[in-house]
C-alpha cells in the first residue's frame, strides 16, 4: 500500500479508537510524561524512533505519539505460566522509568500477577470479570511456558487450583489479539529444555488462535511496546516469519548489524575472554557467540534505553530469541562446531557470510566447519518476501 493511503488508513483507526471511552480514569500520557521529566520533546524523538523501528516512513511520527497516547484504550491481560518473570523485569526494572515503561502503566493492565495489589479469590475473580467485561476487544499477554497434557498440574494458579494449561485456553478464546511474550511462551524455553520433566509447551500448541511470538530471554522493552503499538495503529497482524515472529523485530540476524562485524569479516577474534583481542572489541565468534544464527533486533535496538546490549558488553550472543536455544545453541561459549543449526534460512544462517571472514577462520582452523557448511547452504526454506 502507498504511503499515503496507508497514513489516511492508520489515521482513521486512530480516531476510531479515541471515540472508545478511556478505560482508566487516569492521567494523560502527556501529564505522566511532564511529571517524570520527560519533555515533549523527549516523547516525540521517542516516538520518530519506534516509527523507524517499525519500519515505517519518518512522517508517521504523529501517528505513533497518538497511538501511544492511546494505549489506555485497549484492556490488556497479562498471564504468568512457568517462567522467571524476567520478560516483565525487562520491561519495568530500569532505574529510572523509560517512555515505554510509562506506556506500560498507561496501558490498561486488566491483570498481571506481578503488578496487582489483589491476590486469591479477589485476583481469580478479577481475571474472571475482565475476560467477560472485554470479550472480543483485549489483548492477551502470556509471558511463559505451559505444562501440558497428563502434565498439567505441575503449574496451578490462584485458590480453585486452575491449571496454566486451562486458564491459558481460556483467555485466548475471547481475546483480540494475542502475543506471547519471551522465548518461554513463544517456543517453551527453559523448562522445555531436554528432558522437558513438564511437558512444557509454547502458547500456539494451547490455543488454536493465532499467536504472535515476541521471544527473547528476556525480550526487550522495545519489542513488547513495539508490538502493542503496532496493533494499536494497524489493528492487524504484523508481517511474520516461519516462527510467527514479526518481521520488523526480526528479519535480520544479530550478526548483520553487529558492531564488532568489521572485525569478523577482517578475521579479528576473542580467542579467550579478557585477552588483547576483547579489550580491542574484537568479534566473539570463538567464544561462543552465536549472533550469525540469531533473528533479533538486539545489535540494531539495544537494551535499556539504547544503552548496551550482550554483545557489547563482552559476551556472545547465546542465541536466546531462537526456538529451543538452550538445547541447540549450547555450549554457550563455544562455537558451535561442526553442528548443522535449522534457522528461518533453512539449515544454517550463514546465507550472507561474508568470504573475508570465512577464509580467514579456515586460515585459523578455528570452528569453521560449520561456519562453512552453513555459508554453502543456501537460501532453502527462505521465507523472507
Ligand atoms: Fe524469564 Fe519470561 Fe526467559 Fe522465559 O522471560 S527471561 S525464563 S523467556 O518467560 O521470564
Ligand atoms: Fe558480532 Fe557475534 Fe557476529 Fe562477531 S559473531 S560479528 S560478535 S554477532
Ligand atoms: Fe538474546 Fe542474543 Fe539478543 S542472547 S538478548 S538475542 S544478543
Amino acid at each position: 500500500m502507498e504511503h499515503a493511503k496507508l497514513y489516511e488508513r492508520l489515521a482513521d483507526r486512530l480516531s476510531n479508537l479515541e471515540k472508545f471511552p478511556r478505560i482508566k480514569e487516569e492521567k494523560s500520557i502527556a501529564a505522566l510524561m511532564e511529571e517524570h521529566g520527560i519533555s515533549r520533546r523527549d516523547f516525540m524523538k521517542w516516538a520518530a524512533g519506534v516509527t523507524a523501528m517499525l519500519s515505517l516512513p519518518s512522517t508517521f511520527t504523529p501517528l505513533m505519539a497518538q497511538a501511544a497516547e492511546l494505549t489506555d484504550r485497549l484492556p490488556v491481560i497479562w498471564l504468568h505460566m512457568a517462567e522467571c518473570t524476567g520478560c516483565s523485569e525487562s520491561l519495568l526494572r530500569t532505574d529510572a522509568p523509560t517512555i515505554d515503561s510509562l506506556i506500560f502503566d498507561h496501558i490498561s493492565l486488566e491483570y498481571h500477577e506481578t503488578l496487582m495489589v489483589a491476590c486469591g479469590w479477589q485476583a481469580e475473580h478479577n481475571l474472571e470479570s475482565a475476560i467477560e467485561k472485554y470479550k472480543g476487544k483485549y489483548i492477551l499477554m502470556v509471558e511463559g511456558g505451559i505444562p501440558a497434557g497428563s502434565s498439567e498440574f505441575f503449574l496451578t494458579v490462584g485458590p480453585h487450583g486452575q491449571t496454566g494449561q486451562a486458564s491459558a485456553k481460556k483467555a485466548s478464546e475471547s481475546a483480540a489479539a494475542i502475543f506471547a511474550i519471551g522465548s518461554c511462551s513463544s517456543f517453551g524455553g527453559i523448562q522445555a529444555a531436554h528432558p522437558n520433566p513438564t511437558n512444557a509447551q509454547p502458547l500456539s500448541k494451547i490455543t488454536n488462535k493465532p499467536v504472535i511470538n515476541v521471544p527473547g530471554c528476556p525480550p526487550s522493552e522495545k519489542n513488547i511496546v513495539g508490538n502493542v503499538l503496532h496493533y494499536i495503529l494497524f489493528g492487524t497482524l504484523p508481517a511474520l516469519d516461519a516462527y510467527n515472529r514479526p518481521k520488523w523485530a526480526y528479519g535480520l540476524r544479530i550478526h548483520d548489524l553487529c558492531e564488532r562485524r568489521g572485525h569478523f569479516d577482517a578475521g579479528e577474534f576473542v580467542q579467550e575472554f579478557g585477552d588483547a583481542g576483547a579489550k580491542k572489541g574484537f568479534c566473539l565468534y570463538k567464544v561462543g557467540c552465536k549472533g550469525p544464527y540469531t533473528f533479533n533486533n538486539c545489535s540494531r535496538e539495544r537494551f535499556n534505553q539504547h544503552t548496551s546490549w550482550p554483545v557489547q558488553a563482552g559476551h556472545g550472543c547465546i542465541g536466546c530469541s531462537e526456538p529451543g536455544f538452550w538445547d541447540n545453541m549450547g555450549p554457550f561459549e563455544e562455537p558451535l562446531g561442526d553442528k548443522l543449526y535449522h534457522t528461518v534460512y533453512g539449515d544454517g544462517a550463514d546465507k550472507t557470510a561474508d568470504k573475508v571472514g570465512v577464509a580467514l577462520l579456515t586460515a585459523t582452523a578455528v570452528g569453521i566447519a560449520a561456519h562453512a557448511a552453513i555459508a554453502a547452504v543456501k537460501g532453502s526454506g527462505k521465507t523472507e518476501e
